[in-house]
């Protein structure tokens, strides 16, 4: 694997998630296999967990890991070719990133989608300059469209929780005051897709995501609907992608709000949410602080999913 970006780079499912669990039973298995091999974890965008569990499973494998907070510290980066920088971004990102990668073995990426140009974002401009001019690894930590490493970790407590061959797991929309990127259903979406489960998706009318990533999954307008025999419950919010809507908050309807009433219609279903969460917006307490919530060791499954990729990363490309 050279980069990580998507689940198109992880190759076999199967295989990848035997990897996962050998290297849960024993986390520490490699930790010389990174010695002398430098991470570097870029933030463009705010992080905990992201930023804490991939430093994590770094030291895991013996790497160092440094961390860089662009927007903290670092100068203002300009990304525009072209531009004549006469305002306030002294640096631009063509230097900036070939110097980072001079000073590390392997890249993680933070940006988000910024809403300002629909096509900049799905075309990842950011990650792909990563890509084309530090001449290392790079691995997304959420790019604008996707959050691989979110995703995996997803899939990795979906396994550990199923207790059916073929479970049915309902991704749904619930509100929030801010306008949320797609990455992480998108990416959700596209993962789950590379499974054989069921996987049905629910969000009122003109939040229809990219079908790029929501593929063969079912759209269904009905909540209610949608949460019957429900094995797993993922909630998340997104901002509207379609024209002439994107980026935009269309509802903050707290009908949406997954509730012990809704959860009631499903099978007993596990809830999952990839964190930061707003409790009562997103989810009602009930159901957060109910045995059925799996959020913690879902975010706890985020150093087995990066060590996974780092220590392919490392195996690849050294
Ligand atoms: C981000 C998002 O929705 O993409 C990060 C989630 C992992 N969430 C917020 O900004 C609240
Ligand atoms: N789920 C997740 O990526 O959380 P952070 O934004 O805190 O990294």
């Amino acid at each position: 694997m050279r980069h990580f970006t998507s689940v198109h780079d992880i190759g076999n499912l199967d295989v990848a998630l035997k990897e996962a669990f050998e290297l849960k039973k024993n986390v520490f298995q490699y930790d010389a296999f990174g010695k002398n091999k430098t991470l570097l974890a870029i933030f463009f965008d705010s992080s905990l967990r992201t930023r804490l569990s991939t430093q994590k499973a770094a030291l895991n494998l013996g790497m160092n890991a440094i961390v860089l907070d662009v927007n903290q510290g670092a100068w203002k980066l300009e990304t525009g070719y072209g531009v004549i920088m006469d305002g306030d971004k002294p640096e631009h990102i063509l230097e900036a990133i070939p110097v980072m990668g001079s000073y590390c073995d392997i890249i993680g990426v933070r940006s988000f989608a910024r809403f300002e140009n629909k096509q900049d974002d799905y075309e990842e401009k950011i990650l792909n300059q990563f890509i084309k001019y530090s001449g290392k690894p790079v691995f997304s930590m959420e790019a604008a469209t996707r959050h691989p490493l979110q995703s995996f970790a997803d899939l990795i407590t979906i396994e550990e929780y199923r207790k059916t061959d073929r479970p049915k797991i309902v991704m749904t929309w619930a509100p929030h005051p801010r306008s949320l990127p797609q990455a992480v259903p998108n990416s959700f979406a596209e993962w789950i897709n590379a499974t054989d489960y069921e996987l049905v998706i629910t969000h009122p009318k003109g939040y229809e995501l990219d079908e790029k990533f929501t593929g063969k999954a079912k759209i269904e307008y009905n909540q209610n609907k949608a949460f019957e025999g429900a094995d797993f419950i993922y909630a998340k919010n997104w901002a509207a992608y379609t024209d002439p809507n994107y980026g935009q908050i269309l509802s903050r309807d707290r009908a949406w709000t997954v509730d012990s009433r809704k959860m009631a219609l499903t099978n007993n279903a596990y809830f999952m949410h990839c964190l930061p969460v707003r409790r009562n917006m997103i989810v009602a307490d009930e159901v957060i602080d109910s045995p059925q919530s799996i959020v913690i060791p879902e975010a706890a499954n985020r150093v087995i999913s990066a060590q996974v990729v780092l220590k392919r990363l490392l195996t690849d490309n050294y």
